[in-house]
């Protein structure tokens, strides 16, 4: 058996149950062959790929709470710390009911990869929570985040690792993270990204996955001899990286038509109304059935079908697996020229193949939605040095780095003879960097 093929049983006997954590296993692996197997002698010898696959720390602990009944609540915490070859653990705080050990483990595994690509000094890590912050109160919500700091603060610092948002976590959850963890530790430091503005938060960093998205996408498609302005675009999900995305995409002259969230979607055909997304979303925590109540050209749709409209574009920004194979094959069959990934592996590898296979345009999310984390880590810097750039300045570096990003991952897929395909390019490049920095720190 291959170097490669033994590690992925390893995996799958060693982590029962995890299918997610396979799932990403096996397609970093995969893309990686080649250069194991050109390497194959010295990373056997040091057990290279089983230490990569392997966190460095897992913890999970309890979360204890009380409701607005006076009921207990106990929720499961996770942190896994995977790999901090090039720098501190860096990765959000995922909070959705279907947390679980597996799912935390897939998100850490794909951050090792996606923080090497951003150039920037992060290591990889994801935490999160099975709670679910939809429906409880303020009250609750901060009940919850200061329980789950009062255990994560003994594993957590502004140089060792360093959380942020993620499903379910944004400014709010953040900010109440921020406040218990400077109440525990007196000390004030930049433990967490994507804090608010009045408190070490960076301009652009709301904004940055969804932005750094559509810089990736319009670099890719202009490096393809094509443009995005004119284009119509399918975004999926409608938390922080949809909408930034789609706020994006009009900017840069594409129309996007569709959105969603986990109970149906919307088409609008006169394109999203961003500012309508918002205020429905953002400000008053609601469903996008009150979009189509407030815009009449929007019709909404229950349950999945994003994937089924005619379009130039897809961006699926809500979660994992959510374009499969059906959906890869609806795109196509409507002449899909590109799928750029907001969310962390939302296409499943079949749907992946299919649509390379297709000729479709494919950039996965460890490298279209590395401009989240890209800016946490210029969030790192500013708290470092006790100093905010303003929005430009940010948004002007995050512009250079995906841009940057996408011409690593061509060059790479290039260079091992796999031209256009972009998910080898990024697994190749992300690996390299990380695979020296393991080497010459030893076994460790
Ligand atoms: P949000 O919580 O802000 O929004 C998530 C959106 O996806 C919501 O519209 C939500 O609908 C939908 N969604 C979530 N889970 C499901 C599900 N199981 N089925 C259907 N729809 C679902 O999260 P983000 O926008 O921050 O994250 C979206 C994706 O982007 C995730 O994969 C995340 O890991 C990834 N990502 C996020 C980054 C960031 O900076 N925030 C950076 C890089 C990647 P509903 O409200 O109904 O649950
Ligand atoms: O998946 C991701 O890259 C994120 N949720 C953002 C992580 C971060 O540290 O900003």
């Amino acid at each position: 058996m291959s170097y490669v093929d033994e590690i992925y049983s390893m995996v799958v006997e060693k982590n029962p149950a995890q299918p997610e954590f396979h799932q990403a296993v096996k397609e970093v692996l995969e893309s990686l062959r080649v250069v194991i197997e050109a390497n194959e002698e010295a990373y056997r010898r040091d057990a290279l790929i089983e230490r990569l696959v392997t966190p460095e720390r897992q913890i999970i602990f309890r979360v204890p709470w009380v409701d607005d009944k006076g009921q207990v609540q106990v929720n499961n915490g996770y942190r896994v710390q995977y790999n901090s070859a090039i720098g501190p653990y860096k990765g959000g705080l995922r909070l959705h009911p279907s947390v679980n050990l597996g799912i935390i483990k897939f998100l850490g595994f794909e951050q090792i990869f996606k923080n090497s690509l951003t150039g920037l000094p992060i290591g990889g890590g994801k935490g999160g929570s099975d709670f679910d912050p939809k429906g409880k109160s303020d009250r609750e919500v901060m009940a919850f985040c200061q329980s789950f700091i009062t255990e994560l603060y003994k594993y957590i610092g502004a140089d060792t690792d360093v959380p942020a948002g993620d499903i379910g976590t944004g400014a709010r959850e953040i900010g109440y993270m921020y406040g218990q963890y400077k109440r525990i530790k007196d000390v004030y430091e930049g433990v967490l990204t994507g804090k608010g503005l009045s408190y070490g938060g960076s301009l652009a960093r709301k904004e940055a996955t969804g932005y750094g998205l559509l810089y990736i996408t319009n670099e890719m498609l202009k490096c393809n001899g094509k443009s995005l302005a004119g284009m119509t675009v399918a975004v999926s999900g409608s938390g922080n990286v949809a909408i930034y995305a789609t706020e994006k995409a009009q900017q840069l002259g594409a129309k996007v038509v569709t959105v969603s969230d986990s109970t149906g979607w919307i088409y609008d055909k006169d394109g999203i109304d961003v500012a309508l997304l918002k205020e429905v979303k953002e400000v008053k925590r609601a469903r996008l059935t009150e979009y189509a109540a407030a815009r009449p050209s929007a019709e909404y749709h229950e349950g999945k079908g994003v994937w089924t409209v005619k379009v130039d574009v897809a961006l699926p920004c809500a979660t994992q697996n959510e374009l499969l194979l059906d959906d890869a094959k609806a795109l196509v069959a409507n002449g899909v020229t590109a799928v750029c990934e907001g969310a962390n592996m939302p296409t499943s590898m079949e749907a992946t193949e299919y649509l390379q296979k297709n000729g479709v345009l494919f950039v996965p999310g460890k490298a279209a939605n590395a401009g989240g984390v890209a800016t946490s880590a210029l969030e790192m810097s500013q708290n470092s040095e006790r100093l905010s750039w303003t929005f430009e300045e940010v948004d002007s570096k995050l512009q250079t780095i995906m841009v940057n990003i996408f011409h690593n991952l061509d060059n790479a897929a290039k260079k091992y003879g796999m031209d256009g395909n972009y998910v080898a390019g990024a697994n190749i490049a992300g690996f390299l960097k990380v695979a020296e920095a393991m080497t010459a720190q030893g076994i460790v």
